[in-house]
């Protein structure tokens, strides 16, 4: 009796831990991603991962920004993240709370940010070699939405 209700209540552990996400969003370690298809401009690609129930994607860890630029490099595409200097020039901050990236996931490519000319770069792409670049707001490019996967209950 003691080890079925061991067996029963690991299972129940394990099957907590099973992670799902929604229609079109891929899981990579507690997040969901939604690579695009479609190419708006930033404030547009915000706007759809709201009605996704999500957010452009932020980027916490090293192992995150490497998933996510290794994506990028695989499907030889620009997205949006969201990082921006909008609110005050050349100060980085993420959409989704303002907190400042962490220094370790930075991952400029060399040059960049270089808020080129019209100095109005303000907006944050994980381009095709999976380096970061600030680029107009108003350019066109795919996006990455992100939210939080969620338990898929206790059956796994
Ligand atoms: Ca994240
Ligand atoms: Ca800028
Ligand atoms: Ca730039």
């Amino acid at each position: 009796m003691m080890l079925l209700l061991t067996i029963v209540s690991t299972q129940i552990l394990l099957g907590a831990c099973d992670l799902g996400c929604p229609v079109a969003f891929v899981l990579n370690g507690t997040s969901c991603y939604h690579f695009s298809h479609d190419q708006e401009e930033y404030t547009s690609a915000m706007d759809i991962c709201t009605r996704l129930d999500s957010y452009l994607a932020e980027v916490d860890s090293t192992i995150e920004g490497a998933f996510l630029s290794e994506q990028a490099h695989n499907n030889n595409r620009k997205y949006w993240i969201g990082l921006s200097d909008i609110l005050e020039e050349g100060v980085w901050r993420w959409n989704i709370n303002g907190d400042p990236p962490v220094p370790e996931v930075l991952n400029w490519a060399p040059q960049e940010p270089n808020n080129w000319n019209p100095g109005n770069e303000n907006c944050v792409v994980i381009k095709n070699d999976g380096h970061w670049g600030d680029y107009e707001c108003k350019n066109y490019f795919q996006y990455i939405c992100e939210t939080e996967a969620q338990p898929t209950g206790i059956i796994g």
